[in-house]
């Protein structure tokens, strides 16, 4: 499904798009189970009102230990071969998967950050795939990447999400540190982005800057849907700043990431 090209680009630039990686039958599916999740959440829904008092976000984590489908997807759909593929290793554990469904009217932004501050392990086989049953364009709330950020090597401190309900601040970590406002800078970095169709997915490493802006649209909903694998070389890591929700008292320090919390989904 992936190219030696494209394996390349992702080493490279921390982000790449793959088109048609999931299948209609799928996004059916998964769109179904979106539905669910909105009706009756799981735990950890951290949604909010729109600040213009219109749309709504409902983000939530960790859905498929609640749910059939996205647990059958996460497990069993060729996305665990192709992390394998594109992080170039044996083994592979499914790290969670994440909402971030933004309705039609809902302006508020997804700020600049990186992934792994927030999660607490350690090592850099780390993909995440987005994608969404929705067409998604800049006006809906596409995401926009920082070409090449997960080599600057650096952890921005974590920062709550909106509105949210349900989420508590991070602690601080002195060894992070603060995102710079890419915003009034745009033209020093070199931000990439793609309009996507159904099922097309944005493939992305943990250490790269991501943001996205609000959708804008009255007509389109912009329900993304995120699966994050981890590889070999990935530890629990018990340092401050992570989100609580992501961590265990059943790991130590060091311990590989095993099931029943990240299961084995390569080899199958
Ligand atoms: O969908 C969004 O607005 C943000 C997605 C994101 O940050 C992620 O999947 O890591």
């Amino acid at each position: 499904m992936v190219s030696k090209q494209d394996i390349q680009t992702f080493a490279d630039d921390g982000v790449m798009v793959i088109r048609n990686l999931v299948s209609p039958d799928w996004l059916t599916r998964i769109a179904e189970a979106i539905e669910r999740d909105i009706a009756e959440p799981a735990p950890f829904v951290h949604g909010y009102a729109a600040e213009n008092g219109r749309g709504r976000f409902h983000g939530n984590l960790r859905v498929w230990e609640h749910d059939d489908v996205f647990r059958e997807f996460c497990l069993n759909s060729p996305l665990p071969a192709l992390a394998a593929q594109i992080m170039a290793c044996d083994r592979v554990n499914l790290l969670y998967d994440q909402l971030f469904v933004k309705e039609p009217g809902t302006p508020n932004p997804t700020r600049w950050h990186n992934d792994q501050p927030y999660w607490p392990i350690r090592g850099h086989q780390v993909v995440s795939f987005w994608f969404s049953p929705d067409p998604v364009t800049a006006e809906s709330g596409a995401l926009e990447f920082i070409r090449g950020s997960h080599k600057w090597g650096k952890m921005f401190q974590p920062e709550r999400f909106g509105d949210t309900k349900g989420h508590d601040d991070y602690e601080r970590n002195p060894n992070y540190v603060d995102m710079p406002d890419v915003d009034a800078a745009r033209g020093d970095y070199d931000i990439v982005t793609w309009d996507l169709e159904p099922g097309d997915a944005y493939v992305f490493h943990a250490l790269t800057v991501h943001g996205a802006g609000g959708n804008l649209r009255d007509d389109v909903r912009r329900r993304g849907y995120t699966v994050r694998y981890v590889g070999d070389d990935i530890r629990y890591d018990t340092r401050p700043g992570t989100n609580i929700h992501l961590r265990s008292t059943t790991y130590a320090d060091g311990d590989r990431l095993t099931a029943p919390l990240y299961p084995p989904v390569w080899p199958q």
